[in-house]
């Protein structure tokens, strides 16, 4: 492969400022789509404005990492069958695809919020908290939700690929729903039983909560959107993407318990939750007969000294240095198996790969 270039980092900063910039343009475009549906016809002023306000509140406000990957991973294959430029149109549908799966993202955060009983998102109150809101919540989600077929339908439906977007967007849905009950049903409140954190469970629950919907889906969009049809393109993508998922949660387990929630935009609730967190697993495997005493007596209690009680043995078990040696060991593998397939180009993966190592949010 022809190793290119790399433009120096401040035209680097400019292109990814602007191509945020020309990502979110493109938002702005579905979003008044969406509100002026013909299909919702003499809709209400005031229903408009509810779900225009909805989307802006709860759609564009993240990382965005998802939903841009998609035009990443169409750029990079495009590399790689001698640099066919991509056209404007190709542009927009990898973008609106993104955008489809921005508005799973939060479709799922919105509700993740009111199941965990989170307090802020993205630096702001969970949409759940709003007054106005409350229980409206799980049906604003639901719009969210709803949303993804009318872009679908929309940009989408002369495509040959548009029944297969069809299908990866209720797989990875269906996926998700299941990694979540499976998270929340390992966590019930009020009753604290360590055996259920063990590793195989919590790569369950993560693999299907976090790693399709993080990482399949945008590299399946992108390769739909290339028109890849050979199944072993997208097996291979899923095994890879599940590998990076799981890093990923194990990022985002590790940064609610240690990461700045001024930095993060959320404050963590793996602790209170009871959650199957990846450092409770971890804890549990390094512990003395004492230490899992206390954790036995603190986990999964919405009070304060409980929580600084069980980040405390944590802290003995220097948990932060077990995640750091993890994170660079986990990295290590993944660019081994990158690098070890020429199916389908380095690119495609180094870049999302990119974007995680070592996150702080
Ligand atoms: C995230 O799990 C999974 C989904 C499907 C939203 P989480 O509750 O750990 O996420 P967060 O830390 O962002 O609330
Ligand atoms: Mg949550
Ligand atoms: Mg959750
Ligand atoms: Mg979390």
């Amino acid at each position: 492969m022809a190793t290119t270039v790399e433009p120096p980092a401040k035209q680097q900063k400019l292109d990814k400022d602007q191509a945020r910039k020309d990502f979110l343009a493109v938002f702005e475009q579905l979003r008044d789509e969406i509100v002026n549906d013909e299909l919702l016809d003499g809709q209400p002023e005031a229903s408009k404005q509810w779900v225009k306000e909805m989307m802006d509140y709860n759609v564009p406000l993240g990382k965005l990492n998802r939903g841009m990957a998609v035009l990443d991973v169409v750029e990079s294959l495009a590399g790689s069958k001698g640099g066919a430029a991509l056209t404007a149109e190709h542009v927009f549908r990898a973008a609106a695809l993104g955008w489809c799966i921005e508005f799973l993202q939060a479709y799922f955060l919105v509700a993740d919020d009111i199941m965990d009983s989170s307090i802020t998102r993205r630096g702001q109150p969970c949409w759940y908290r709003q007054p106005k809101v409350g229980m409206v919540a799980i049906n604003d989600g639901i719009i969210l939700e709803a949303c993804i077929f009318r872009i679908l339908k929309k940009h989408f439906s002369s495509l040959p690929c548009y029944v297969h977007l069809l299908d990866l967007f209720h797989e990875v849905t269906y996926q998700t729903a299941h990694g979540q009950l499976l998270d929340t049903t390992t966590a019930p409140i009020g009753t604290v039983d360590l055996s259920r954190y063990t590793l195989d469970t919590y790569l369950r629950i993560v693999t299907y909560k976090t790693a399709y919907y993080t990482f399949y889906l945008p590299v399946a969009c992108g390769l739909r959107l290339a028109g890849v049809t050979d199944p072993a393109a997208f097996k291979l993508s899923e095994d890879i993407c599940v590998q990076m998922g799981r890093y990923f949660q194990i990022q985002d387990d590790y940064l609610d318990c240690f990461g700045d929630p001024e930095v993060i935009g959320k404050i963590g609730t793996d602790i209170q939750d009871n959650k199957c967190s990846w450092l409770v697993v971890q804890a549990l495997q390094r512990a003395s007969e004492e230490q899992k005493a206390v954790i036995e007596a603190s986990y999964g209690k919405d009070e304060d000294e409980a929580v600084q009680r069980v980040k405390s043995v944590y802290r003995e078990l220097d948990l932060e240095g077990v995640f750091k040696q993890y994170e660079q060991d986990s990295h290590d593998e993944l660019v081994k198996t990158i690098e070890g397939q020429d199916l389908l180009p380095q690119g495609v993966f180094t870049m999302l790969l990119k974007k995680i190592y070592k996150r702080q949010k």
